[in-house]
């Protein structure tokens, strides 16, 4: 048991990170041997449901890799049930306010701190069994995806147990009447994510962005890399340069 590393990293550089959506053991164990400091469960979007948790974190056990989980809502039970099955770190989607921060940070710890519910199950393991150090070990990212959440940023990073502010670029976008896309992002999504880090400056929390590593210098310290799913369509391209090697070789 080491506590929760990602709180370590944090402290001293940006944290690289890979979503999994793909919920096969086999899948989060080419993940854990990338690397990664984090793999992001994404029981949101992702083909599995918070039931289906426990094995794929399993596969982090003993590992350099922080487990993260996306709950699907800002849920009671979705977050004691990720943190029960062995998440470090919960990411609450679709925060706008301060109240809705206020749910997800208790939901994520125990009393007197919050109103998370103990279960010696294999989270005792993980983080330990002392609700006091477990209090302290786990991490709540509050979501901001939205133009609300965005006008409502300073108040919901300044929350007691809300650890950092993760933004999701796409839902953002299309809130702000704008197409999603990637990274760079249009500029009144660029301008929302220095808003943010300086209002995580200001609550001294951490700033992260579901985009790559050159947002690093901008202040972001929470960054998602890559995805299972994206790593799997890099097939896309690899068959268009195959056929285009065979086809200038026919050719020539
Ligand atoms: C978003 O961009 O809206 C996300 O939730 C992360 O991809
Ligand atoms: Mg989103």
């Amino acid at each position: 048991m080491t506590g929760n590393r990602l709180r370590r990293v944090w402290d001293t550089r940006a944290a690289l990170g890979a979503w999994c959506w793909i919920p096969a053991p086999a899948v989060v164990e080419q993940l854990v041997w990338c690397g990664f400091d984090f793999i992001l469960f994404d029981c949101q979007h992702g083909e599995y449901g918070i039931s289906d948790l426990e094995p794929l974190l399993r596969v982090t056990t003993n590992t350099e890799v922080t487990p993260v989980v996306r709950v699907p809502t800002n849920d009671y039970y979705a977050i004691g049930h990720a943190l029960d099955a062995g998440a470090e770190v919960i990411v609450v989607p679709m925060v706008e306010t301060r109240e809705d921060a206020e749910r997800a940070a208790a939901a994520s710890r125990f009393f007197p701190a919050g109103t998370r519910s103990y279960a010696g199950t294999r989270s005792t393991q993980v983080l330990g069994a002392d609700p006091e150090q477990v209090n302290r070990e786990v991490a709540c990212l509050a979501m901001v995806e939205t133009a609300t959440g965005l006008a409502n940023v300073a108040e919901i990073a300044a929350t007691p147990g809300i650890d950092g502010i993760f933004i999701g670029p796409a839902d953002l976008a299309i809130t702000l009447g704008l197409p999603p896309g990637p990274p760079p992002f249009a500029p009144e999504v660029e301008k929302a994510v220095d808003q943010v880090v300086a209002a995580c400056g200001s609550a001294g929390v951490v700033p992260g962005l579901a985009a790559g590593s050159d947002y690093a210098a901008r202040g972001l310290r929470f960054l998602t890399v890559t995805g299972d799913r994206v790593l799997l369509r890099r097939g896309q391209a690899e068959l268009a340069a195959a056929r285009g090697a065979l086809g200038s070789r026919s050719a020539g």
